[in-house]
């Protein structure tokens, strides 16, 4: 057995050495049984019926029976009108064998309901409303169509392709079904599909169902896809469905639709009048067909064209899932904003994280001694260059057992982050969820012993194949387990260490090298009996909750931070994200603005990509780019896989380096704002970076674009992802009447579409949004650590109307002391030539930074000086001067805490 094992495990490193996605490993749609099933399904007149006589009201929902008409079998079928302008739609059996799993955890806690009032109701159909909300349920055939206000907007059921698999009446098809297939593919999952058969005949459970948008133009979402940000229409030459299991894609490929790392079951349909968004919540594999009205067939808009019909766009997504029940959530917008805000009172938000997370993140696989990690911080140092945190990867363990540190290498914890907290620098390490199984390791022993890792089929300790060889995993949903794994993190405390390490969850998909996919097998059995096939996408989930959890015990001063790579709907409550193991290539540095869009649009705002690209080494023009890029995206990390060459920034030549640490140094400057829109988002919960089509709604033209993010709604970058750039094809949303301020220059442009910008290798187009005021730190320092004193520069971006506003928040960057009101929350505003500052909300940090400067663009001319006005100063007279079209206020000496107004004269 061992030796399979251990030729698994070769086969697993030749991979990686290969570096090309193994495209065979990983399922299509055809050879999972359960999606060729449901993706069969024909669409047209549904077999389910609503009996709409026997309907009970409450306050907040309306419940009936859903009778499958053709094998006779009922569930029942639950509408509710939730706060905040959705609804949830649930159905299960009545009476199933077993019952269905219902996902545990994920939302963040029971969503708060609303009144619902019938306003119709006879057999064929019952009208609910709540607010502006309205849901039309139809008997015969079953549908559900939503209109807000008088507009149709989701139609459920609309192709009849809503399906609950009955777990007895189709068993022997369906075992026929996977005998022909073990014919033709004989992969290593539907063996497992077929022993789970043999052990406990629950037979077929997939549930279906598929959502029509009319007027959609385009439908975004179902992070996580190294994909373009709009979804594409699937089945369209040979696309295959979107799929989300979750998974460890080995140098994964772009442009596809293959499943990753994360699995969010979010989709937003948008068209320049409105969006909708639907949440399916099932933790079991899925797949997602799309289909958008503008890639239908050429034949019938040819022939409306002929019959003078306009036709109207639409998208239709069809979710097919392996097991559960149906658990859909319809937000109903109406505009991208308010469906952000739906799904994060649903699924929660990133609580504010510490400061120095937002930093720079020097990683590499691996830092091999405490040497290397002092001398790398040290050079970092010589240089000048920025850097909060160093990582390590698995070397530092004793033998890849989590928990331990190698005796030789990393012999003295405490001294190496005494030494790096010094220098106002931090630690995080890498935990994965894998057990080593051997004798002597604590871990190991323990969870033997009390019975605490999943077990396979038969009941026996569940083995497979991972770092450290031989493993097993830790049942993380028994709840025993989960405190037993919470309080394994107080091992990692050092006493008299300033700074505390953090955690870096690898692996958590969970990734087996020699289970089916690369993770485990599906009959694998969980706490209370559920096969890990009901499940699956949320085993990452809940080992990060119990990583946030951990470390929030260990300390309940300082705020967690956990970078995960599984995850799921939620995650954003525990962790931040990065998308996995890229590529060193032009397109993976490409891809990595789709993909953390999509996964802030799904909630995880916290996202970031492996800057310089993981597998293989980047040319030094690809890294410099990455840097550029890398500083726009909220997580921001360089990382490189232990077969690279070494690249840390101070090890280029010395223009390389001066582009690196101009583009570190830009995103130190801009910290505050990064810590302000994070603490907008946990109070608010819109997402961090944004899509234009986010901000610009009606704009058509911006549905596509995905090349370019904005940093809440006041700066706009764009990619450069090609090599060799001279110009820049940049999309300046808003019209005429809003204005860029390019970051470089301070040169303005009006809002008027593609507008070609130059570059050269220094930088990337970056704008200020006229009518924005943004406060940054400019004062160069080692680590951000060192910069709570410093002074702001504060930057007003002029609108059409000489106006402009801003927002700071303040606080200790660590503690919660935040939630007891010890915290600075600033409106900045100008108008009529004044500058003047106020507090939000009624609530007192004692912030001794001051303000140094006040640049102003767009600025109005022959402005002589400028007058302060506060209650400890007076009021003084300020020197003024202008710099190409920015008006500059030199000192004004101002208390960021003291509320001041600035007259030009
Ligand atoms: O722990 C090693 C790597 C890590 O560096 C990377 O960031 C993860 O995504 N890990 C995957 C395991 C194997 C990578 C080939």
């Amino acid at each position: 057995m061992h030796l399979v094992w251990r030729n698994i495990f070769s086969f697993f490193l030749f991979c990686h050495i290969c570096l090309a996605v193994v495209k065979d490993n990983f399922k299509e749609c055809e050879q999972s049984s359960f999606c060729r099933r449901l993706r069969n399904l024909k669409p047209g007149d549904s077999k389910y019926v609503l009996n709409l006589n026997n309907l009970h009201v409450s306050e907040n929902s309306v419940e009936t029976e859903l009778w499958n008409s053709e094998e006779n079998v009922k569930f029942k079928l639950v509408l509710t009108a939730l706060a905040g302008d959705m609804f949830r739609v649930y159905a299960d059996e009545v009476s199933p064998i077993y019952p269905r799993y219902r996902v545990q955890g994920v939302l963040n806690g029971e969503p708060q309901v609303e009144r619902l009032d019938v306003l119709k109701r006879d057999k064929d159909e019952v009208i609910v409303q709540s607010g502006d909300n309205k849901a039309v349920l139809k008997s015969e055939p079953f549908k559900i169509e939503f209109y807000k206000a008088s507009n149709l907007v989701a139609v459920v059921n609309g192709r009849g392709l809503f399906d609950i698999e009955h777990l007895r009446t189709k068993k022997s098809e369906t075992e026929g079904e996977e005998n022909s297939l073990q014919k033709e593919d004989a992969g290593a999952w539907e063996e497992n599909f077929k022993s789970h058969h043999d052990s406990k005949p629950r037979g077929p459970e997939g549930v279906s169902l598929d959502i029509h948008f009319p007027g959609a133009l385009r439908i975004y979402g179902l992070p996580e896809h190294a994909d373009k940000l709009a979804l594409r229409t699937t089945g369209l030459g040979g696309v295959e469905p979107y799929r989300l299991y979750n998974l460890d894609v080995f140098e994964y490929i772009v442009d596809s639709t293959m499943a990753l790392y994360g699995a969010v079951p979010v989709v937003f349909a948008h068209s320049t009048t409105n969006t909708v968004g639907a949440f399916w919540l099932n933790a079991a594999e899925t797949w997602v067909d799309i289909k958008n009205s503008k890639d239908q067939n050429v034949v019938s808009s040819l022939v409306n064209l002929v019959s003078g019909q306009a036709s109207e766009s639409s998208v239709d997504a069809h979710f097919m899932s392996e097991s559960g029940v149906v658990d859909l959530f319809i937000l109903m917008g109406p505009k991208p904003k308010d469906c952000a805000k739906q799904y994060t009172k649903l699924t929660g938000v990133a609580p504010l994280p510490q400061y120095y997370t937002l930093a720079y993140h020097q990683c590499r696989w691996n830092y091999i001694t405490e040497d290397d990690v002092t001398t790398v911080v040290k050079n970092f140092d010589d240089y000048n260059m920025p850097v909060d945190t160093m990582w390590l990867d698995i070397e530092y363990t004793d033998g890849k057992k989590y928990f331990t540190w190698d005796p030789i290498k990393f012999a003295h914890p405490d001294q190496m982050l005494k030494n790096l907290s010094s220098t106002g620098r931090n630690l995080v390490v890498i935990i994965d969820p894998h057990v080593k199984r051997e004798g002597g390791y604590f871990l190991h022993e323990e969870a033997l012993a009390n019975d605490y890792y999943v077990k396979t089929k038969d009941g026996n300790v569940y083995e497979g194949w991972c770092w450290p060889g031989s493993s097993s995993y830790p049942d993380f949903f028994n709840p025993t387990v989960f405190n037993y794994y919470k309080g394994l993190y107080s091992k990692l405390k050092y006493e008299n260490v300033d700074s505390d390490v953090m955690i870096w969850n690898d692996m958590n998909e969970p990734s087996v090298f020699n289970g089916p996919e690369i993770t485990m097998p599906k009959d694998c059995l969980h706490y209370g009996g559920w096969e890990h096939r009901h499940l699956h996408n949320i085993y990452g989930i809940v080992y990060t909750a119990i990583t946030y959890e951990g470390l929030l015990a260990r300390n309940p001063n300082k705020r967690p931070f956990v970078l995960t790579r599984a995850h799921f709907a939620g995650s954003q409550r525990f962790a931040a994200v990065w998308t996995g193991d890229n590529n060193a290539d032009w397109k993976h540095l490409a891809a990595s603005f789709p993909m953390c869009l999509s996964e802030a649009l799904a909630g995880i705002s916290f996202c970031g990509a492996d800057v310089g690209g993981f597998f293989n080494n980047p040319e030094p023009e690809l890294l410099q780019r990455w840097y550029q890029a890398g500083i726009w995206l909220p997580f921001f990390r360089a990382h490189a896989h232990i077969d690279t060459r070494r690249r840390e920034p101070y090890l280029f030549a010395e223009d390389i380096r001066n582009r690196i640490r101009t583009s570190l140094r830009l995103r130190y400057a801009h910290l505050p704002l990064w810590y302000t829109v994070f603490y907008e988002h946990e109070r608010f919960g819109e997402p961090v970076i944004r899509p234009l089509f986010y901000e610009y709604p009606n704009d058509s033209e911006v549905i596509d674009i995905d090349n370019q993010v904005l940093v809440a709604d006041s700066v706009l970058v764009h990619l450069i992802s090609e090599p060799g750039a001279t110009t820049a094809n940049v999309y300046l949303p808003g019209g005429r009447s809003t204005y860029w301020y390019d970051i470089r220059d301070f040169r303005k442009r009006e809002g008027n579409g593609f507008t070609s910008v130059p570059v050269n290798l220094d930088s990337i187009p970056v704008f200020y949004k006229g009518g924005s005021i943004i406060s940054r730190k400019n004062r160069p320092r080692r680590a951000s650590t060192l910069m709570h004193k410093d002074p702001y520069s504060l930057y007003v971006a002029l609108d059409n109307n000489k106006s402009a506003k801003g927002t700071l928040y303040i606080d200790d960057n660590e503690s919660f002391e935040y939630k007891k009101q010890k915290y600075l929350y600033l409106q900045f505003e100008f108008k009529n030539n004044e500058l003047s500052s106020s507090l939000i909300d009624n609530t007192d940090y004692e912030s001794v930074e001051w303000i140094e400067r006040v640049v102003i663009l767009g600025a109005p001319t022959e402005v002589s000086k400028a007058v302060i006005t506060s209650k400890t100063l007076g009021s003084v007279d300020l020197e003024t001067h202008y710099e190409g079209d920015a008006l500059i206020i030199r000192k004004p000496g101002v208390c960021v805490r003291e509320a001041f107004v600035i007259k030009l004269v």
